[in-house]
């Protein structure tokens, strides 16, 4: 097989770049190792920045979205019962999107299939070959045929768990991380909305995120131990829980549980993103704390980059923007690294945490809920800075 660009991973990174490429004309191949039931069932990310979901719009993705999805101007931070509306519209105005993740792929799978393909399923064995030269391969195993993919360039866009990372040689890659002292527990249940917008929860028993996936779905969150058994959590438990953290400001209608997890918290990053002709993008290069809901943001503007890149290269014969691919995603990744870590911090009731430590971070929910310009910076954060 001979293509332009061989990307590896059909999540969020890999299909909108593959879509990108074709609006340029540039030829892709995708190569996923899971089955196309399995990523459609995948339940992570909920929220779009405002500049994602117009890209979404622009590449011809985004009309289920503009249907299905909800337009939220504002979200509300609580204090141990007490909600402030930080107001988005008059801050900034601009808003985010409520549409499920695995909504989204399903989207562009199906733009990718009217684009005529190739997006291949279940591929097995996949390795990389020869990235610093100009003709990099992919090696995998299809429906039990060995393949090889000739490319241009390789886009690893396979997430944290991938082989694109690990197939750099050691001691070329810088690793930035942070693990936090907690985990997520995340349900999904068929229950109506409390606030037609988000619940941040800041509470002495932890940490609670109330928000959805439409009218009749809700999708909440706990903070609890980052290695805690889920059996520990029989439903009673969960909605005891959340009754205690977000029942004080909003009463909460409890309902079928759809699905039940725990995810760990960290902060990643790899520097740089590229090595000779293998570009990361999205979760395969950098992970945050699902606090400030950045990771499939982050993941739509990495390719965005690597598309402009990778347009300049053919179009104007010039490698300047690949040469800078890295330092460019750097920048604003490092950006929402802060803001994620920052929103985490004030949220979170730590293990280790003094009297000090405690009284400041009262201090900045308090700041945050009572100056305008405090609550504009973190709307122009939430809201995805602009992408130049
Ligand atoms: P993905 O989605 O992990 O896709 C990578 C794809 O690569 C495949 N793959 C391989 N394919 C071929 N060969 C291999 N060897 C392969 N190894 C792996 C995988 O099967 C997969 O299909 O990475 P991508 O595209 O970079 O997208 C990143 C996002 O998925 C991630 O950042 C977000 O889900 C993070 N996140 C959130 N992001 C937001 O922008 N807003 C949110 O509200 C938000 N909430 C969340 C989140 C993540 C969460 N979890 C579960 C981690 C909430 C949660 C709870
Ligand atoms: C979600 O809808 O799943 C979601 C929203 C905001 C976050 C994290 C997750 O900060």
């Amino acid at each position: 097989m001979r293509t332009q660009v061989g990307i590896i991973g059909a999540g969020p990174a890999g299909l909108m770049l593959a879509r990108l490429l074709k609006l340029q004309g540039v030829d892709s191949i995708i190569i996923e190792n899971r089955s196309e039931e399995y990523i459609y069932n995948r339940i992570r990310a909920g929220l779009i920045e405002h500049w994602a979901a117009d890209l979404l719009v622009d590449v011809g993705v985004g009309e289920r979205m503009q249907r299905e999805g909800l337009r939220h101007w504002g979200i509300n931070i609580g204090i141990n019962g007490e909600l402030h509306r930080l107001d988005f519209k008059a801050l900034v105005n601009k808003r985010v999107t409520i549409y499920g993740q695995q909504e989204v792929v399903k989207d562009l799978v199906a733009r990718r299939r009217a684009d005529g393909g190739p997006l291949l399923f279940e591929v097995d064995g996949v390795t990389v070959h020869d990235v610093k030269t100009d003709r990099p391969k992919i090696s995998f195993t299809h429906e039990g045929r060995a393949e090889v993919i000739e490319c241009d360039f390789i886009a690893g866009c396979d997430g944290f768990h991938g082989i694109a990372r690990p197939s750099v040689p050691d001691g070329v890659l810088s690793v930035f991380e942070r693990e936090y002292p907690f985990g997520w527990l995340g349900i999904l249940s068929e229950s109506p909305p409390p606030d037609h917008e988000l619940i941040y929860s800041y509470t002495d028993r932890g940490f609670a995120l109330y928000t959805m996936r439409s009218p009749t779905l809700a999708r909440l969150y706990l903070q609890c131990d980052p290695d805690e058994d889920i059996e520990n959590w029989p439903d009673a438990r969960v909605w005891d829980e959340l009754h205690k953290r977000l029942g004080g400001a909003r009463k909460l209608e409890e309902g079928a549980m759809l699905q039940k997890g725990i995810t760990p918290m960290r902060s990643f990053v790899v520097e740089p993103m590229q090595y000779g002709r293998l570009f990361l993008a999205g979760d395969s290069a950098h992970i945050v704390p699902p606090t400030g809901a950045k990771g499939m943001n982050l993941a739509f503007a990495d390719v965005m980059f690597m598309s402009r890149a990778i347009e300049k290269f053919y179009t104007k014969n010039s490698g300047d923007l690949l040469e800078s691919y890295s330092a460019t995603c750097l920048r604003r990744i490092w950006k929402a690294q802060r803001f994620s870590w920052w929103m985490t911090q004030i949220m979170h009731r730590f293990p280790a945490e003094s009297a000090f430590d405690r009284r400041r971070q009262f201090s900045d929910l308090d700041y945050l809920t009572s100056s305008e310009t405090a609550a504009r910076s973190l709307a122009e954060q939430y809201v995805g800075l602009p992408l130049d």
